[in-house]
C-alpha cells in the first residue's frame, strides 16, 4: 500500500460543530461541552482505500469561527481538502458558506470541496433542509454530506469522501 499524507482544513461559522465531527471521526467520541477552539489544532486519521492502494494520513486542521484574511490564506495554505460545514438548526450557517468557499476559493481556486450539514440529529429545530443544501452544493460543485457529529450518521462517510478526492478520484454517491 502507497502511504500518502494530506492536510485538509475545516471551516464554518462558530458552533457549527467542526471539532465535534472531527473528534467523532478521528476518535469517535462526542460531548455537548462547547468548547470554541482558539488558533489552530491539527489531528491526524489514517485511511485506508483498498480499490486504490492507498493508505492516506490526514492531517486534519480545526480552527475556530470568523476570522481576519490574512488568517485564513495562512491556513487554508498547503491544504489538499476543504470541509465546510453548517448547522441545520441556524439557516444563516448554511448563507454564510458563500463567504467562507469565496475566501477559500480566493486562496486556492481549484481546492476539492465537501460541503457538511452538520446537527442532523435536531430534527424539531432543522430550518435547513436536505434541499436547500443540494441548490448551494450545486452552486459550489461539491458533494454534500447530510451528518450529526451526535449520531455519528455519515461522518465516516464525508470524511471518505474528502479523502478520495484529495487523493483525485471521485467521491462515493450517498
Ligand atoms: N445535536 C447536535 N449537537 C452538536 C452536533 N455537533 C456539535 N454539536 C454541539 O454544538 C456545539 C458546538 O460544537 P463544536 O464542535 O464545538 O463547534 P465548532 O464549529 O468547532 O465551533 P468553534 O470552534 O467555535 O468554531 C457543542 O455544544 C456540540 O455539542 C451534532 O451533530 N448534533
Ligand atoms: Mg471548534
Amino acid at each position: 500500500m502507497k502511504d500518502i499524507l494530506k492536510k485538509v482544513c475545516i471551516v464554518g461559522d462558530p458552533g457549527v460543530g467542526k471539532s465535534c465531527l472531527i473528534k467523532r471521526f478521528a476518535d469517535d467520541t462526542f460531548s455537548d461541552k462547547y468548547t470554541h477552539t482558539t488558533g489552530t489544532k491539527m489531528s491526524k486519521k489514517e485511511m485506508e482505500f483498498p480499490d486504490i492502494d492507498v493508505r492516506l494520513s490526514m492531517q486534519l486542521w480545526d480552527v475556530v469561527g470568523p476570522k481576519s484574511p490574512s488568517f485564513l490564506e495562512g491556513y487554508i495554505q498547503g491544504a489538499a481538502g476543504v470541509m465546510a460545514v453548517c448547522d441545520v438548526s441556524r439557516d444563516e450557517t448554511l448563507s454564510n458558506l458563500d463567504e467562507w468557499l469565496a475566501s477559500v476559493r480566493h486562496i486556492a481556486p481549484d481546492v476539492p470541496v465537501v460541503i457538511l450539514a452538520n446537527k442532523s440529529d435536531m430534527t424539531d429545530e432543522a430550518v435547513v433542509d436536505s434541499q436547500s443544501v443540494a441548490i448551494a452544493a450545486r452552486r459550489f460543485k461539491a458533494p454534500y454530506y447530510m451528518t450529526s457529529a451526535r449520531t455519528g450518521v455519515n461522518v465516516a462517510l464525508s470524511f471518505g469522501a474528502i479523502g478520495r478526492m484529495v487523493l483525485g478520484e471521485a467521491p462515493l454517491a450517498v
